[in-house]
C-alpha cells in the first residue's frame, strides 16, 4: 500500500561536481581520506550571541546536566511514562524545550571555518507515538542552532500515530508557534520508519535532506561541518557523531574520543569497526564509514532520488541503513562521519513492548531484498546462517531495484567489501566458525546439577537443576552454546546469559542476545574449568545448591572454589 516514489516527476540528477571537482577517488589513498582543498570564501558560522545566552541559562537539565524528579508523589506517574516511552517522559516535560547543551566538541572544531556558500536543508523528523515534549525539544534545538539562511524547512512526518492527544497537540502548537518553516505530513496508516522517511522526502524542498529521529538535540554549529563535504562533492552523504541523551536523567553525554565505523555481521547485526588508521590522523576530520547507524544523516535531495530513495518495499524498519549505505558507496558516492557535527539521541531504556505492526517477518523480508539486489554472491553467507527462514521468504518484485543498479552502473559488493571495508572479511569471516563448546554445563561442586533455564525465558535468572542424561545433547532447558562471538547462548533460542553488575553474587540473567559483547561476553578457561564473564574486568560463574534450590551468579575468580568449575558436554578441541 505504499505509493510509488515520485521519482519521475523530479529533474534528472545532475552531477554538479564535475564542473568543479573530480569524482571521489576510486582507490583509497594510502595517506587516508581528505576532502579536496577547494577554493572559496570561508566564514565562521557560529552564533556566538546564542551560545552566550545559553551559558546564562539555569534550571532543570540545563547544560545537559543530569536531572531528576524529586517529588515522591510523582514516582508512579514517572514510572508509567517511562515504561510507555522507554525514557523519562515526565522529566522531559519538566525540562525546557529550549534547554542549553554542553559544547562537547573537540577543541579544533570550535574555531574552524566552513565555506560561506552552503546548500539549504529540509530537516525531516519522522515519528510514531512520540512523547510530545521530546519531539518539541528536537524541533527547537534545530530552530535554535541552525543558521536561518540554511534552514529552508522542517518536515514532521506523523507515521500514523494513534495516541489521541498527540495529533491535536501538534496541530495547535504548529499553527501557533511555527507555521512557516514547519510542514506536517500525516500517514493515514503506519508505514514504518522507511515509509515515513520517504513521505517526508517527497515534500522536501531543500537542496539537502537531513533525516532525524524525533528525540534528538543538535549541538552548537552542527550544520556547517555536516554540509561542507556535500557542497564540495554532491555524492557525499554525511553523518553527525551521535551523542547520548540518558534515558532516565536526560544528561547529555558527549564523551567522544575517537569515532568508529559502522559494519554488520552475516546475520545483519549492526557492528562497529575501528576507524581506518590512515583516516584518523586528525580526529576532528571527516572519516569514511561503510555503514551509517541509520537514523541521523544528510544527503543531497537530488542524489537521494537518483539512488531511488529507499527501496519503497522495505516495510516498517530493518535493513534500510544497509541498503542506502551500499547504494551510496557502490553507485559512485561516499559516506562520511563528521566529528565536528554533534547530535545527541535518546537511546531507549526498558519499555513496555508495543504491538507488532505486521503479522509476518518483515525484517527478514527486508534483509532478503537488500541481499538479493546488492550483495551478489555474498548473499549466500546471509542465507546460510538461517536457511529455514530465508528459504521461506518471498522477497517480492525486485525489478525496479535491479534497474537502479543497472542504470547507475554500480560496482560489485566484492569491490565494496574490499575497498570500503578492507578489515571487514577478517573480522566477520563468511564461513561460520564452529561453536567453542556446547551441551550441558555441569557444576563440579554440585555434580548432579547443571545450568538450567528453569523453564523460563528472557529477563529471568538462570538456575541449577538435575542434569540431563545426555550431556552432549541435553534437553532444551540445559542446552547451551559458547558461540564464536563468545556469547553463552541458549540453544535454539535467542537468549544469552547476561550479567549487569560486577559486585559479589551478581545475578546471571537470560536476556535477548545483542551480539555486541559487553555484558554478554563469556569464555571458557579450560585450565581452571571457569566460565569467565569479561565485560571489562573478569568474574567467574558460580553455582550453589541450597535447600534443593540452585542459584547462579558471578564472583571474583578463585581457583580453590569448585562451585566455579564447570564440565561442559562437548568442547571443540580444534
Ligand atoms: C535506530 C536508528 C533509527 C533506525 C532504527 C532501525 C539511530 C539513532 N536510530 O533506531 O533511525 O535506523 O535503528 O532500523 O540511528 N518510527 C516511525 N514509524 C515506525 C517506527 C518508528 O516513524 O513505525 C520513528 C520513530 O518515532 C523514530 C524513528 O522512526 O523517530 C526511529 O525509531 P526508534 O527511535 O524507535 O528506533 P532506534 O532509535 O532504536
Ligand atoms: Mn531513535
Amino acid at each position: 500500500n505504499l505509493q510509488p516514489t515520485r521519482r519521475a516527476a523530479r529533474p534528472p540528477f545532475q552531477d554538479r561536481s564535475l564542473a568543479r571537482e573530480p569524482p571521489p577517488e576510486e582507490k583509497p589513498q594510502p595517506t587516508g581520506f581528505r576532502l579536496p582543498d577547494v577554493e572559496g570564501e570561508r566564514r565562521d558560522w557560529h552564533d556566538y550571541a546564542a551560545m552566550e545566552a545559553d551559558k546564562l541559562r539555569s534550571g532543570l537539565g540545563e547544560h545537559g546536566l543530569p536531572a531528576e524528579i524529586e517529588n515522591p508523589d510523582e514516582k508512579e506517574l514517572e514510572q508509567q511514562m517511562y515504561r510507555k516511552n522507554g525514557f523519562n517522559g515526565l522529566l522531559s516535560d519538566m525540562i525546557s524545550v529550549n534547554r542549553s547543551v554542553p559544547d562537547v566538541r573537540l577543541e579544533q572544531c570550535k574555531t574552524r571555518k566552513y565555506l560561506s556558500k552552503l546548500p539549504n536543508i529540509s530537516v525531516i523528523f519522522i515519528f510514531y507515538n512520540e512523547h510530545f515534549s521530546a519531539l518539541l525539544r528536537s524541533i527547537y534545538s534545530v530552530i535554535n542552532r541552525t543558521p536561518v539562511e540554511l534552514l529552508k524547512q522542517i518536515v514532521l512526518v506523523d507515521d500514523g500515530s494513534d495516541w489521541d492527544t498527540l495529533k491535536q497537540q501538534l496541530d495547535d502548537y504548529v499553527s501557533l508557534h511555527f507555521p512557516h518553516v514547519v510542514t506536517v505530513v500525516r500517514n493515514v496508516e503506519r508505514k514504518g520508519l522507511i515509509g515515513a522517511r520517504l513521505e517526508g522526502a517527497k515534500v522536501a524542498t531543500g537542496e539537502v535532506l537531513v533525516f532525524f529521529d524525533s528525540h534528538i538535540e543538535v549541538n552548537y554549529n552542527w550544520l556547517p561541518p555536516l554540509l561542507e563535504p556535500i557542497a564540495i562533492n554532491p555524492k557525499i552523504s554525511t553523518c553527525p557523531i551521535v551523542d547520548i541523551i540518558d534515558h532516565s536523567n536526560f544528561a547529555y553525554n558527549g564523551g567522544y574520543q575517537e569515532g568508529s565505523r559502522g559494519g554488520f555481521d552475516w546475520r545483519f547485526f549492526y557492528k562497529q569497526l575501528p576507524v581506518l588508521p590512515e583516516d584518523s590522523v586528525d580526529k576532528s576530520q571527516p572519516f569514511r564509514n561503510p555503514v551509517m547507524m541509520g537514523g541521523l544523516f544528510a544527503i543531497r535531495t537530488d542524489f537521494f532520488w537518483d539512488l531511488g530513495g529507499y527501496d519503497d518495499e522495505l516495510d516498517i524498519w530493518g535493513g534500510e541503513q544497509y541498503e542506502l549505505s551500499f547504494k551510496i558507496w557502490m553507485c559512485g558516492g561516499m559516506l562520511l562521519d563528521i566529528p565536528c557535527s554533534r547530535v545527541a539521541h535518546i537511546f531507549r531504556g526498558p519499555m513496555d513492548p508495543r504491538p507488532n505492526p505486521r503479522n509476518y517477518n518483515f525484517v527478514g523480508r527486508n534483509h532478503k531484498r537488500v541481499a538479493e539486489v546488492w550483495m551478489d554472491e555474498y548473499k549466500e553467507h546471509v542465507y546460510s546462517r538461517d536457511p529455514q527462514t530465508y528459504n521461506n521468504i518471498d522477497a517480492g518484485d525486485l525489478t525496479r531495484q535491479r534497474a537502479i543498479r543497472e542504470r547507475l552502473q554500480c560496482k560489485s559488493f566484492d569491490w565494496y567489501l574490499k575497498e570500503v571495508a578492507p578489515d571487514f572479511l577478517k573480522k566477520f569471516p563468511p564461513v561460520e566458525l564452529p561453536n567453542y563448546a556446547s551441551g550441558a554445563f555441569q557444576n563440579v561442586a554440585f555434580a548432579t546439577h547443571c545450568l538450567d533455564t528453569m523453564n523460563l525465558g528472557a529477563h529471568n535468572a538462570v538456575g541449577l537443576y538435575s542434569c540431563a542424561e545426555n550431556r552432549t545433547h541435553p534437553q532444551f532447558n540445559q542446552f547451551w552454546l559458547l558461540t564464536p562471538d563468545r556469547e553463552l547462548r541458549h540453544n535454539g533460542a535467542s537468549n544469552c546469559l547476561d550479567v549487569q553488575d560486577m559486585h559479589a553474587n551478581a545475578t546471571v540473567w537470560m536476556w535477548s542476545c545483542h551480539n555486541q559483547g559487553g555484558n554478554q561476553f563469556w569464555y571458557y578457561d579450560r585450565a581452571h574449568k571457569w566460565l569467565v564473564h569479561a565485560p571489562n574486568g573478569k568474574r567467574c560463574m558460580e553455582g550453589i545448591v541450597e535447600n534443593g534450590i540452585g542459584t547462579v551468579y558471578t564472583n571474583e575468580c578463585d581457583p580453590a572454589n569448585d562451585r566455579q568449575k564447570w564440565e561442559i558436554g562437548y568442547v571443540n578441541n580444534e
